[in-house]
């Protein structure tokens, strides 16, 4: 038996915050988890504290499925992104455990190698069309082969996924406080489509291309949008609405064949059970670190699989290089594996994180070093103190509050 004998948590702000589960076992063997829940860290970081780690002292790492059982069902209280979190934290470092015990990858341990790479999707973006089809060019010389498009909207001020500047896109703002974004339906729904027009007529019918309405129409206008696009044949539309309805995306359904993408806020199988049973998606983008870890993330993509639902796993700055690893060994190992999403991360979170995997001709490759192939650098970590930062809230224009 390999007995766990220490857990410990590292909130560190290189470049963003993050947090960190790190386990050791009696053996000298360790392993690393991401617990970042963007905008709510600190809550994560004491579940974990306060009530998990001290549980998980002289427990068997290698029984990683009793581990997670024990950690949902022992709860009494089930789901939900915290509790999700630190669970998905204590189950990715034991599979980092078990792949460093067995000396391989941990996609060899899921069962092996199903294709050559990840393919990736990288995000392009401008205030204006003209330099969002740009952006989309740049992308396409770096050897991506799918590309996200947002743009501004004229009237709307911080439009969700746009910004200036060479640095890494981050929605989250220092400060104590929230910023707020106004937001107008009607703007919207009249601009996206001349974007995708102008992208396709530039780079023509063979580029992939997605774009992610973030959970701001409701089932009729995103049936609307869907239908307008359909011309230039999205990859995916993502989060077209909120999905806590999930029978709203039948409406969706019967008004277009553009395809969805759903579910980067989704924490359990049942965030997605009715979409998948009744075929109202195509790809669900949970991941690692908000759905339960390695080990509740193939339960969810096996379940998929039955409905020609492919993966479509949530890549942004927020998710640290340790859930990106663990994605990547989930990505290159599953059956109906889809697309995954890559924003790569400033230049600090990597130093912090030093990691294998590396991004070539538009795919990444998970790397061949035993376990995750990712650790943290806990001094350096340490340089890098918490600080407070919020996602936006966003407003209409005459002041209630939207999803943003
Ligand atoms: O806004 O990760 O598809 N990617 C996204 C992200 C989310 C952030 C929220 O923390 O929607 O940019
Ligand atoms: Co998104």
């Amino acid at each position: 038996m390999t007995t766990i004998v220490d857990a410990s948590v590292i909130v560190s702000c290189p470049g963003r915050n993050f947090v960190t589960l790190k386990i050791r076992t009696d053996d000298g063997v360790s392993g690393v988890g991401d617990a970042t829940l963007n905008g709510r860290e600190l809550a994560v970081a004491s579940y974990l504290r306060d009530h998990v780690c001290p549980l998980l002292i002289g427990r068997d790492a290698q029984r990683i499925e009793d581990t997670w059982q024990y950690l949902y069902k022992g709860a009494y209280w089930r789901r939900g992104p915290v509790t999700m979190a630190a669970i998905a934290a204590v189950d990715t470092a034991l599979w980092d455990i078990k792949g460093k015990l067995a000396g391989l990858p941990v996609y060899q341990l899921l069962g092996g190698r199903s294709r050559e790479g990840v393919t990736v999707y990288g995000h392009a973006n401008g205030e204006s069309v003209a330099e969002a089809v740009d952006d989309v060019a740049r992308l396409v010389d770096l050897g991506y082969r799918a590309v996200r498009v947002q743009c501004g909207i004229p009237g709307i001020e911080k439009m969700y996924g746009v910004h200036k500047g060479s640095t890494p896109y981050e929605p989250a703002g220092a400060g104590a406080r929230p910023v707020e974004a106004t937001w107008s339906t009607q703007r919207y729904l009249t601009h996206v489509p001349r974007l995708f027009e102008a992208v396709r007529d530039r780079f023509g019918p063979d580029l992939t291309l997605l774009h992610d309405v973030h959970h701001r129409l409701t089932p009729i206008e995103a049936a609307r949008l869907g239908k307008r696009v359909e011309d230039y044949a999205l990859h995916w539309l993502e989060d077209p609405v909120p999905a806590e309805l999930q029978e709203g995306f039948r409406l969706i359904r019967t008004h277009t064949t553009t395809p969805i993408a759903v579910g980067e806020v989704f924490n359990s199988i049942w965030d997605c059970q009715q979409l998948v049973a009744e075929q109202l998606v195509d790809f669900v983008r949970a991941t690692v670190v908000h759905a339960g870890g390695i080990t509740h993330l193939r339960r969810i993509f096996d379940y998929c699989a039955l409905y020609h639902v492919r993966s479509g796993s949530h890549g942004a700055t927020d998710l640290s290089p340790v859930c990106m690893a663990a994605a990547l060994h989930l990505d290159v190992a599953i059956p109906n594996f889809g697309l995954q999403e890559y924003m790569p991360h400033a230049e600090v979170t990597d130093e912090v994180f030093p990691r294998s995997y590396r991004f070539a001709d538009g795919y990444l490759h998970p790397g061949e070093e035993p376990g995750l192939g990712v650790d943290i650098d806990e001094k350096l970590a340490a340089r890098y103190p918490y600080q407070p930062a919020y996602l936006p809230v966003n407003r209409l224009t005459d002041g209630t509050v939207h999803s943003w």
